[in-house]
């Protein structure tokens, strides 16, 4: 995909330009926040399937998203496996444990507490798919040799945010998950070393009693997250 040689800059006339009334705009925005703020972290799932096609779709999506030097730093893998998804659960269970028993430390566990999250990950094995996403440290050419890739952690953080938005326009729930180390993910799921996991998304339909915390849906007033110089 990335030539070794000098790849010469060539400009393109903009496609898919928008073309909005200042007052479809606004109600395009108006419209997506709608759309957005009607997405929850749900810990509860059932077990009814997803085509793999729509999750296709969905990483689709995920892979338009901008990244340094157009590199695209990411790779999903995307498991419907009730083996592997178990194997996942196992060790991450581990490694919760060991968390809320004391790693994590006082002040996070009691961040924690209004959550009501603990160690037990029953929907690493409900949930139809769980799609692990990785960064690439490196890029490398088809002789093997590396080449360096830039602004990873925010590329990926991108990517993932298209993603769990695009779940939710097709109707799914998503559940972010990082267990602490993840290291485990790169032997179970064969991804070389130059990749980092950085989250565990499990996907799905919400069990018919799912909950979310109640604090989880106080979002913080506008004047606390803008700040506007005109
Ligand atoms: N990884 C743990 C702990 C956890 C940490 C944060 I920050 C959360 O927002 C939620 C949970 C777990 O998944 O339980």
């Amino acid at each position: 995909m990335f030539a070794k040689d000098h790849v010469a800059y060539e400009a393109l006339p903009l496609p898919d330009r928008a073309e909005l009334s200042d007052a479809q705009m606004l109600a395009e925005a108006r419209a997506f926040y709608d759309h957005l703020k009607r997405r929850h972290s749900v810990r509860e799932f059932c077990d009814r399937p997803v085509a793999r096609e729509v999750i296709e779709e969905c990483v689709r999506a995920a892979g338009t998203a901008p990244s340094g030097a157009n590199h695209q730093p990411w790779h999903f893998v995307a498991i419907a496996n009730p083996e592997i998804k178990h194997k996942i659960r196992l060790e991450a269970e581990e490694e919760e444990r060991r968390f809320y028993e004391g790693g994590g430390g006082d002040e996070w566990l009691k961040a924690l507490e209004p959550i009501g999250t603990n160690e037990e990950k029953p929907h690493l094995d409900l949930a139809p798919w769980l799609i692990v996403v990785f960064g690439q440290r490196w890029g490398q050419f088809d002789d093997g040799t590396r080449f360096k890739n830039y602004y990873v952690p925010e590329s990926v953080g991108i990517a993932t945010g298209f993603l769990i938005a695009a779940l939710h326009r097709a109707g799914l729930t998503a559940l972010t998950h990082t267990p602490n180390p993840m290291k485990f993910l790169n032997g179970l799921l064969q991804r070389p070393d130059s990749e980092k996991p950085t989250m565990i998304i499990a996907v799905g339909h919400p069990a018919a009693n799912a909950t979310v915390p109640r604090v989880a849906k106080i979002k913080k007033p506008m004047e606390q997250i803008l700040t506007v110089a005109e």
